[in-house]
């Protein structure tokens, strides 16, 4: 069945909850402007389950609701993988034979991004949810250029290594930070680089929308949970497999 609503108390009821703060100290009146600010977003009713001053001049809300929208599922867009998931082993085997040299990985936190756990998660060889990151993959060469890295040191570092790939990671997203700082990436290694000779641009972090690809102008979106393993299998598929594939065509 492609259309679903959500579920409270007894399914198909249509609850929800909703969490957001109001610029106002908490009082009666605030709680009425939240359960207000709900019924306008559609929930009715609207019942302020749960409110917190933060601070003086301000107060945070959990609000519990029904909603009558339905969410059609056969509509959805999302971004599938499209590649196999392969094995440490078998990601080594496959560059071993097909590039016949290591695959050179530069990655880091650009513009004032801080917040490197993201990208160690995915390059360090401690890695992620059980799986060892890139640094594990003995023919997958790593340089980790760590936190608030610039884009001119970024390019010129991918030059300097001959990366094959370039792994961007933007966590702050305060004034859409991660989108114009990657907008601002692409930008500079499309004209840093003729377009057969570019690194593979990929960018990660909690709040991307995978299927923005096109428009940051990258080659791959990885949002939350991504795991290590997965990034060596795309790496793979793409300066792997498919150039051999192209080549063969
Ligand atoms: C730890 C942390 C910090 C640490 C960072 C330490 C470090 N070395 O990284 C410190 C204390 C330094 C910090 C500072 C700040 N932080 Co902070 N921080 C966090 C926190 C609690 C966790 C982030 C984290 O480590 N997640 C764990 C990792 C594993 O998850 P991940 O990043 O999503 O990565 C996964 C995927 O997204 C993906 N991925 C990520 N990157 C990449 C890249 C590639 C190439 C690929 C393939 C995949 C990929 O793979 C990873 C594994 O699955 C978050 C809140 C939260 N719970 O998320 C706030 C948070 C990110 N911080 C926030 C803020 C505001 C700040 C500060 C501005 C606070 C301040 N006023 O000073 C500063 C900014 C510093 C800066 N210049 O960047 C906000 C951002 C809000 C926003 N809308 O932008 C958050 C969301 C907290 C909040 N709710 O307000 N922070």
């Amino acid at each position: 069945m492609s259309i679903v609503r959500p579920y409270g108390d007894t399914t198909g009821d249509g609850m929800v909850q909703l969490s957001f703060t109001l610029p106002i100290p908490h009082s009666k009146v605030a709680e009425g402007a939240a359960a207000q600010l709900a019924g306008k977003m559609g929930m009715d009713p609207a019942l302020v389950v749960h409110a917190k001053p933060m601070g003086p001049d301000f107060t945070f809300f959990v609000v519990y609701g029904r909603v009558s929208h339905l969410v059609d599922t056969s509509k959805v867009e999302v971004v599938e993988r499209d590649y196999p998931l392969l094995t440490p082993k078998e990601v080594n085997l496959s560059i071993r034979k097909g590039l016949r040299r290591r695959l050179t990985v530069v990655g880091g936190c650009i513009g004032n991004d801080a917040h490197t756990v993201g990208i160690d998660a995915i390059l360090n060889i401690k890695g992620f949810a059980g799986e060892k990151g890139l640094e594990y993959y003995r023919e997958v060469k790593v340089v980790n250029l760590g936190a608030q890295v610039s884009v001119p040191q970024l390019v010129a570092r991918a030059r300097a290594e001959k990366a094959d790939a370039v792994l961007v990671s933007q966590v702050v997203t305060q004034r859409d930070a991660h989108i114009h700082g990657v907008k601002e990436m692409s930008a500079a290694f499309r004209e840093a680089y003729p377009a057969a000779a570019r690194p593979l641009l990929v960018v990660g972090g909690p709040r991307f929308d995978e299927t923005m690809a096109g428009e940051l102008g990258v080659d791959r979106v990885f949002a939350r949970g991504t795991t290590p393993g997965e990034v060596a299998s795309f790496l793979v598929d793409q300066l792997v497999t498919r150039r051999a594939e192209r080549a063969a065509s």
